[in-house]
């Protein structure tokens, strides 16, 4: 295990090798956070091909809520791809899909009778749940949000608001996609409360000034924004965007892809506004690596479109599904919720003090354990510090830690750590969080704490 004194030489020489060869045969289009090729994993820990191990902050950018490499996991892949890998389910059909319907519908949010259908990617789902809402509706504009991350394919691209790198150059885009301000009282300089009450006034602005709300299919939103910059929206918004679609006919899409399956302490961020879905999508974590993603909600709605108009080759396969089943039989018979909410105290904590110490901690925030520190310049201008995320990424690295970020800005810190971590581990990884913090920001705050 990675002890505070750790520092790794990296790339070791076996992941130079691996770098070398991929640098050759590998399109540069596809980035890569760390330069060391992984061996294996366990639970919250990765170690890379030179033997060095690290506590993983990351869990494969949200994926890995209940650990790597679970038994119970493993043990259901192994299994299902001993029976039969691929049939497809659009030709004979197989039980783990339709037992992970089952099981699906009965944990997401809605007490109304729903059904779920399952894709590959969290792009895949976001895509068919536009296509079941417009169908449903007969409605083509979609609403989505400023800093949202949607995917990047072409709808969700369109959808998705950071222009570099996910948009720049790979227009023209989607039409009737709509974007509305989302509630971020930092950057706004508001509170929470009248951040949320300028964008739901900005909303219907936006019927008079951008698009009519009889032409809207649907409004899509993260409730908390991921990629964007873990902004958690306030409590409250999500009500109140509710209670507008509810008053012009618009179907309110949750994407839970990042923040569902006890990411924030929740099973879904949307329960913590106590709201109702009419369709949620979810992804990532719902099978522990697996490439599964589904869409679920109001029966009558994903029942719109008719047979034939949704599917795909992979759509739902019987490993990934067999490995989710595992996965919900894991967050029955543990907590992770309730973990995740300890776990949010112990890094809000942390992160509170840091906030203190340095003043280039220009933010902390986040719900449960997706939280967030957002890095600046400058506390009273607020100027992003993109630089000094990169290097708290390289000097967290180095000391054995899998961290990466996010924001418009690229200057925001975010965890995403398997909710098995063990208290020793969290510390620890806390611990080089900090050291890596200090590295960077104490020759930057020697005169000019706040
Ligand atoms: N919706 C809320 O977080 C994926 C992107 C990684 P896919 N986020 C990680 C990258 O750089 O490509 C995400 C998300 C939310 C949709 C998606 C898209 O899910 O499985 O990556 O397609």
């Amino acid at each position: 295990m990675a002890d505070h004194k750790t520092y790794f030489d990296i790339p070791g020489e076996k992941s130079r090798e691996l770098l070398a060869r991929r640098q050759q045969f590998v399109a540069r289009g596809v980035s890569s956070t760390m330069s060391v090729f992984a061996a294996k994993a366990d639970g919250a820990v990765i170690e890379d091909v030179d033997g060095n191990r690290y506590i993983d902050f990351a869990g494969g950018i949200g994926v890995m809520n209940i650990g790597h490499s679970r038994p119970e996991v493993v043990q259901a892949i192994a299994e299902q791809a001993a029976k039969y890998v691929h049939t497809c389910f659009s030709v004979m059909m197989y039980e783990p899909y339709v037992a992970l319907a089952e099981r699906i519908v009965q944990i997401t949010p809605g007490d109304f009778p729903k059904k779920a259908i399952f894709f590959n990617s969290g792009a895949e789902a976001v895509e068919n749940a536009v296509k079941i809402a417009r169908y449903a509706t007969g409605k083509p504009a979609i609403i989505t949000f400023d800093n949202a991350y949607h995917g990047r394919t072409l709808m969700t691209m369109t959808m998705t608001s950071k222009v570099k790198p996910y948009k720049h150059r790979f227009g023209p885009f989607a039409p009737e996609v709509y974007r509305a301000p989302f509630p971020y009282p930092y950057r706004m300089n508001m509170t929470p409360q009248e951040a949320s009450d300028y964008c739901i006034a900005e909303l219907e602005r936006m019927f008079v000034g951008e698009v009519a709300a009889d032409q809207v299919a649907a409004i899509v939103i993260e409730p908390v924004q991921g990629e964007g910059g873990f902004m958690p929206a306030p409590a409250g918004f999500l009500r109140a965007l509710k209670t507008l679609c509810e008053k012009h006919a618009i179907l309110f899409i949750a994407d839970e892809i990042q923040s569902g399956f006890c990411r924030t302490g929740r099973m879904f961020a949307v329960d913590h506004d106590g709201v109702q879905p009419d369709l949620t999508i979810i992804a990532k974590s719902l099978a522990a690596g697996m490439p599964l993603s589904g869409v679920v909600g109001r029966a009558d709605i994903m029942d719109a479109p008719p047979p034939g108009t949704l599917g795909g080759t992979y759509s739902g396969n019987p490993v990934a599904c067999a490995a989710a089943l595992a996965v919900l039989d894991l967050f029955e018979k543990e907590d992770y919720a309730a973990r995740s909410r300890e776990i949010g105290h112990i890094i809000t904590h942390r992160f509170s003090q840091l906030q203190q110490r340095y003043s280039l901690v220009g933010d902390v925030r986040g719900l449960g354990g997706m939280a967030a520190i957002e890095l600046v310049r400058d506390r009273a201008t607020k100027e992003p510090d993109a630089h000094a995320a990169s290097e708290v990424l390289a000097a967290a690295h180095h000391r054995g830690l899998v961290l990466i970020k996010a924001g418009m800005y690229d200057n925001v810190l975010r965890i995403l750590v398997p909710l098995v971590v063990t208290d020793a581990q969290l510390q620890l990884g806390l611990d080089i969080f900090e050291e890596a913090l200090s590295v960077v920001a104490e020759p930057r705050t020697a005169t000019s704490v706040s």
